[in-house]
């Protein structure tokens, strides 16, 4: 496979098509659509929307290319017993993490409300880490599986900027990956700590990673 040059910020990054994976945050019916774990905190699910279409585009692309696709999704055992009490009781919620909802138990494996959604299901072959926390390394086995596929740089997208995406992008940088954050592909219920969130990352020299729009690695990708 190639290596391209992607026009990014801080910096343009090279990357080596064969050692990057598409790595996408928790695209799960629970965080997107009514009646699910994003709904019951209080938000507006339909701003994640904007994220899909673009998140697609490079899905396509991706898969076409036969870069490593990873899916994650965040939920809990049937039991909780992977749920610490201090996330299990915090906040308000209409509904608390396994209480019964319109889409099955909230943030629960195997309900209707985890799984990912149709526009982005994953294909036989793509990876997909459950997770029961923020970040997509935490008890998981997402590093020993980049490390053995050679992987050293991840595309990433998802939801919520803030939350999944910055704390997996956090959790990937200390462990030597390269980031570039795809800005469209990604989304929050809260506009600002969207555009926070990204600034963050790339901001003194780009000390979490990189940002750019899906159009400049699609522009990259078609060189
Ligand atoms: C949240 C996530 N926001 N996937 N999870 O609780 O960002």
């Amino acid at each position: 496979m190639r290596k391209v040059t992607v026009a990014a910020e801080p910096a343009p990054i090279a990357i080596d098509l064969a050692r990057t994976a598409f790595v996408i945050i928790d695209m799960q019916r629970d965080f997107l659509e009514p009646g699910g774990f994003g709904e019951t905190l209080g938000n507006d699910v339909s701003l994640l929307q904007a994220a899909v279409i673009p998140c697609r585009r490079v899905l396509s692309a991706a898969r076409a290319i036969g870069i490593m696709v990873v899916h994650t999704r965040e939920g809990h055992k049937p039991d909780l017993s992977d749920a610490p009490p201090a996330k299990l009781e915090r906040g308000n919620p209409s509904l608390r993490i396994g209480a019964p909802g319109p889409m099955g138990r909230i943030l629960v494996r195997g309900e209707p409300g985890h799984d990912i959604i149709r526009a982005l299901y994953p294909v036989d072959g793509e990876v997909v880490i459950d997770k029961p926390g923020k970040g997509a390394f935490y008890a998981t086995g997402l590093d020993e599986m980049l490390r053995g596929g050679g992987i050293d740089t991840l595309l990433v997208a998802g939801v919520t900027t803030e939350v999944c995406v910055n704390t997996t992008v956090r959790e990937a940088n200390d462990r030597g990956y390269r980031c570039l954050v795809l800005a469209d592909c990604c989304a929050s219920y809260f506009p600002a700590f969207h555009d926070a969130g990204l600034a963050m990352i790339k901001a003194q020299g780009g000390i979490f990673g990189w940002v750019a729009g899906s159009d400049a690695l699609l522009a990259a990708l078609d060189s």
